[in-house]
């Protein structure tokens, strides 16, 4: 395929009800948008870094940065590309793995749709739908928290992800445990927020059956989460830490963690992310798919990649209504607690002009053949 422009757009989209971390809380979901054109097709790619480098080192408008001086060339520069050739191209910028999988998920939706191959096809999909889980942030009461869940609950979601921090961890995780029983599924994200000595704090939730504890030491602390891993009953699985398939195998392989959540964004693109599954699945570690308050571009990627066989663990997959009001695509709505896989070519969605352009903050289009 010939790439002969690119139009990167930066958004903003008000959340239902603000999202609380323990490294933020964010009222509005800001991200950058890039539809590639070619001759053939257009494609659409999200890049998943928020507005500000806490979750991650990548930033919105670092990665618009990174992409028009950096990535864009080295595509401008090569005749013609194909999806899997993006990574290789790209591969001498260090680093901004968020933006690479923004670029590689444009061509792929351009290369599948000129191909009429719908993403979770090409991906090796073998299911129709998946399963919904939703991630609750940090409350200021565990009253509201609990009607927080109980919504939830309500609403069909499958699994409920409890954000956690130093202070707000074992009692919220006690009361939801007793309000909703013991079938609930049910797993804490910390963030990096504790070190390895909080692991006395940590065994605290041994007791209450939970599924995993994601990432609850620093990113570049493996080594520290194999040793956490001796110390407590419930397993380990790392989210900022795996930004590769051989980080994934290598983590596995010093018993780091025994699950992995996969996000795209995080690992440079869905094809590494295909390869983390495969590692994983290979090495018997079950994954399950990440989420990074994707508009409906992002997550209509995210639920056919949850589609492989590997992802035996409901994901971050949640519907559009949990986040946005409005979306810039038709909404993914929960049908029986799961998501439908779009099965239309490409990404198999329609980003909606109007949508669009209420929640744009800019747009720069840039012409690659200026970059040659
Ligand atoms: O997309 O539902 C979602 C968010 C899921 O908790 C979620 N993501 O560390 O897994 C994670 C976080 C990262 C983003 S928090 C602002
Ligand atoms: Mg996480």
């Amino acid at each position: 395929m010939k790439i002969t422009g690119c139009e990167l757009r930066r958004l903003r989209l008000p959340l239902v009800e603000p999202f609380r971390t323990s490294f933020a809380t964010q009222h509005a979901r800001e991200l950058l948008l890039l539809r590639i054109l070619t001759p053939d097709a257009e494609g659409w790619g999200e890049c998943v870094a928020m507005s500000d480098p806490l979750y991650s080192a990548e930033y919105s408008d670092g990665a618009a940065h990174v992409i028009q001086h950096f990535l864009l060339p080295r595509l401008a520069a090569a005749a013609e590309v194909s999806a899997a050739q993006v990574a290789p191209l790209l591969a001498p910028v260090k680093d901004h793995r968020m933006a690479k999988a923004a670029v590689e998920m444009a061509v792929l939706d351009a290369e599948l749709q000129a191909a009429h191959m719908p993403f979770a096809r090409y991906l090796g999909a073998v299911n129709d739908t998946v399963p919904a889980g939703v991630s609750v942030g940090i409350m200021d009461s565990t009253d509201r928290l609990l009607d927080t869940v109980a919504g939830y609950l309500d609403a069909g979601y499958l699994r409920i992800k409890l954000k956690i921090q130093p202070g707000w961890d074992v009692e919220p995780v006690r009361a939801v445990r007793e309000r909703f029983g013991d079938d609930l599924l049910l797993q804490v994200d910390a963030n990096t927020a504790y070190t390895l000595a909080d692991a006395p704090t940590l065994a605290q939730l041994d007791p209450f059956g939970l599924l995993l504890i994601e990432q609850p030491l620093a990113e570049d602390d493996v080594r520290g989460h194999a040793q956490l891993a001796q110390r407590i009953r419930t397993p380990l699985c790392l989210d900022e830490s795996i930004t590769s398939a051989r980080a994934a195998a290598h983590a596995l392989a010093i018993g780091a963690c025994s699950i992995i959540n996969i996000k795209p964004g995080r690992v440079g693109g869905y094809l590494e992310a295909r390869r983390i599954h495969d590692v994983a699945t290979a090495m018997g570690a079950p994954v399950w798919c990440g989420g990074m308050l994707e508009t409906g571009i992002g997550r209509a990627a995210n639920v056919a990649l949850a589609a492989l066989p590997g992802f035996v663990l409901p994901g971050d997959t949640s519907a559009s209504a949990r986040y946005y009001a409005q979306d810039i695509t038709a909404p993914f709505v929960l049908s029986d607690g799961h998501l439908q896989v779009p099965n239309a070519p490409g990404l198999g969605i329609e980003v909606q002009p109007d949508a669009l352009e209420d929640v744009t903050l800019w747009r720069h289009y840039i012409n690659l053949q200026s970059l040659r």
